[in-house]
């Protein structure tokens, strides 16, 4: 035996081939997309301090906030139920990670922005770029920030009604939009209950019970409520007399505020009558505690008018909703900037995939998908920047505009993120689908979208109240503002973008004509047709949003190409699904045939 090439114990031979990993870049310098948008729409005066923060944070989040990110994946919440003792203490357990993003959301005024309100009605641009960049990499730490963004926009407004005594709620409001880590606080938002979380109405059987100094003591059992470890909480509740009766139904919902913890009588900290039954294991989002609760006299305080706790928390809806949108675009963001650093890193049939025209068309589809995302979710934080601090105030159709198209994007950016992580992962080939990689989580992550804050079925439905309860005007509002911004965009005589225009003009068109035509189809036929609904009313503002922006000066070719890809897909489904007769009684009983064929229980 020669001493090298004989040996019984040889190390292990295993190539010389070892593949780069994907990197991620400044989120910000490597995002033309949303840095023009932010040139485009910010006055030069506020856009120069507001780019040079965000270049900073793309800086911080590269070389800090990532890495913490990975962190909360890795080291998942736990939950204590007993001390050592024998005490009940139900305490959740998170990882430094997870405490130091609350540090550190707190310190980059990733909620006080939106509230200080520095640069008048672009402040929301400026807040929700900051937590674009943020969101992917900050292992869901985002999610507590959308709730506590919510809930400030909740109590912002009960503290400026008169119609109650309200001051209790000065100071929480205080902590939500602080930018003091020691007084920062996160909120968590607390409506689904067992039999149900898009049926809010049926399913809340939390009863409210009047105290004699003002306060309730709330019973009822959570069944989803995420960032358990948040400060303090809105919910809703039943009021009952005096007899223990109750409302049913939405009409007898009222909306609560209450803080998690309460001093015990030797003055420790305790939970405040809560009883934390597990955590839930999730499919992803594992970095985020979310717990069953059981309220057991919890004391809570009444916010606003009795029996109004829906209307009361659709603010807060239409915040996480948003938040929810920008959360689906920035993940899109996030993994396609990690795929486009693997197009020169990994070589198929001889060269890189940077070379390989099929898998550069597969990536252009997933960058248009993400681009017009991002122009939709931030077209709706324009809209919620103008509600709020327009001199002057907004204008009826920039209200409408923000009540309509918060469910609409919400639905369609989710659905986008889901089908895009996927398509990023299989970018990756094998490697996509190793937990060690780090990629899986974004797919994981990506599927809650559609389901939390409202499924795709139940905001069409929303969408449909939105109309019904403006009596058409929202849509009104709608076809004004495809139709005056893209007057704007054909004057520009760009190259390919008038056939494009056109073609928006025309399923615009088709979208009126259907809406007229349904008003004599019965409420069934917009039932059956509300995604469809829903889908074209996004296709077409993304359509217009895209040729806007194409049509600036400051455009690239890129630009020119993404709205003239869009616009070859077909904008208007609903028009096609009429045509193919889906939307009729025949075709849903057949909708249901094909449903149960063959399924016996
Ligand atoms: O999932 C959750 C948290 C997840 C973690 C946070 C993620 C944050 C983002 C991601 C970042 C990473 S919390 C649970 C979320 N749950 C839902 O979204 C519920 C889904 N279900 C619905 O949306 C339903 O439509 C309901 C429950 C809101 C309403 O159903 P009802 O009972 O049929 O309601 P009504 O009777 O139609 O509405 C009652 C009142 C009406 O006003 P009035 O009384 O004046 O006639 C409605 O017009 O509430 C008003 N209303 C609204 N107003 C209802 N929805 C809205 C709305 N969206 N905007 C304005
Ligand atoms: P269901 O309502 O039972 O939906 C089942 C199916 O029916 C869906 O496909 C839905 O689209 C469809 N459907 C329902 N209604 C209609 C309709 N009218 N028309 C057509 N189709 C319909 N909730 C909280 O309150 N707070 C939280 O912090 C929270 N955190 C969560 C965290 C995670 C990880 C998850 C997964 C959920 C969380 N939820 C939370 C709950 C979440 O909001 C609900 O699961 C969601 O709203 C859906 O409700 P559901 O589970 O009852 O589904």
């Amino acid at each position: 035996y020669s001493e090298n090439s004989n040996s019984h114990y040889q190390h292990a031979h295993t190539g010389d081939f070892a593949q780069e990993k994907p990197i991620l870049f400044n989120p910000y310098t490597n995002d033309g997309m949303l840095k023009s948008y932010l040139q485009r729409n910010i006055p030069q005066e506020y856009f120069q301090a507001i780019d040079e923060d965000l270049h900073r944070f793309g800086d911080a989040i590269v070389s800090e906030i990532d890495a913490l990110g990975d962190q909360c994946e890795l080291l998942p919440p736990t939950l204590t139920h007993y001390d050592a003792w024998g005490k009940r203490i139900d305490k959740v357990n998170t990882c430094a990670a997870w405490n130091t993003m609350k540090r550190i959301a707190a310190k980059e005024g990733l909620i006080a922005h939106g509230y200080k309100r520095k640069y008048g009605q672009w402040s929301r641009m400026y807040q929700m770029a900051k937590l674009y960049l943020f969101g992917p990499s900050s292992g869901l730490y985002s999610c507590p920030l959308a709730m506590a963004d919510g809930a400030a926009k909740v109590l912002e407004s009960a503290l400026k009604d008169t119609s109650f005594e309200n001051q209790f709620l000065r100071n929480p409001f205080e902590r939500l939009v602080s930018m003091d880590p020691d007084v920062f606080w996160t909120s968590g938002q607390w409506m689904t209950e067992k039999g149900g979380g898009s049926d809010v109405a049926s399913a809340t059987d939390t009863l409210a019970y009047e105290q004699t100094d003002g306060t309730y003591k709330l019973y009822g059992y959570k069944w989803f409520t995420s960032a358990t470890d948040a400060d303090m909480t809105l919910t809703l509740a039943r009021i009952t007399d005096q007899s223990g009766n109750f409302i049913p139904g939405s009409k007898g919902l009222s909306l609560f505020y209450l803080e998690t913890h309460s001093l015990d009588p030797e003055g420790k900290s305790s939970l405040n009558q809560i009883q934390i039954t597990r955590l839930k294991d999730k499919l992803g989002t594992r970095q985020l505690p979310t717990g069953e609760l059981i309220l057991d006299g919890t004391v809570a305080r009444l916010v606003g008018a009795p029996s109004s706790g829906v209307r009361s928390i659709s603010g807060m809806l239409t915040l996480t909703r948003i938040h929810n949108s920008l959360m689906s675009v920035g993940g899109m963001r996030h993994l396609l900037l990690l795929s486009k650093d693997y197009l020169n890193k990994r070589k198929v049939f001889g060269s890189l995939l940077q070379d390989n025209s099929l898998h550069m068309q597969t990536m252009a589809r997933m960058e248009l998908e993400c681009r017009a995302g991002f122009l939709f979710a931030f077209e709706v934080i324009r809209l919620l920047g103008l509600d709020e601090s327009k001199e002057g105030g907004p204008t009826e159709d920039e209200k409408n505009l923000l009540r309509l198209l918060t469910p609409v994007c919400k639905l369609y950016t989710a659905k986008q993120a889901v089908s895009v992580s996927s398509e990023g992962l299989e970018s990756f080939g094998g490697a996509g689908y190793l937990e060690d990689t780090g990629l899986p989580r974004h797919l994981r992550d990506a599927q809650v979208l559609s389901i939390w804050e409202g499924t795709t079925n139940v905001l069409s439905m929303d969408t449909l109240r939105a109309i019904a309860k403006s009596r058409g005007q929202v849509l009104n509002s709608y076809f004004i503002s495809i139709n005056d911004r893209l007057s704007k965009v054909s004057d520009k005589g760009k190259k390919g973008l008038r056939s494009s225009v056109a073609k928006v003009h025309i399923a615009a068109g088709d979208l009126r004509a259907f809406i007229s035509q349904s008003s004599t189809m019965g409420s069934d036929t917009m039932f059956l047709a509300a995604r469809d609904f829903s889908y074209s009313l996004a296709r077409i503002y993304m359509a217009m949003l895209l040729l806007e922006h194409a049509a600036w000066h400051g455009a690239t070719e890129a630009d020119v190409h993404a709205a003239t890809l869009w616009c070859a897909q077909d904008l208007c489904p609903v028009t096609s699904g009429l045509r193919s007769g889906f939307y009729s009684e025949n075709s849903s009983l057949l909708d249901r045939a094909l449903v149960f064929d063959s399924f016996k229980k």
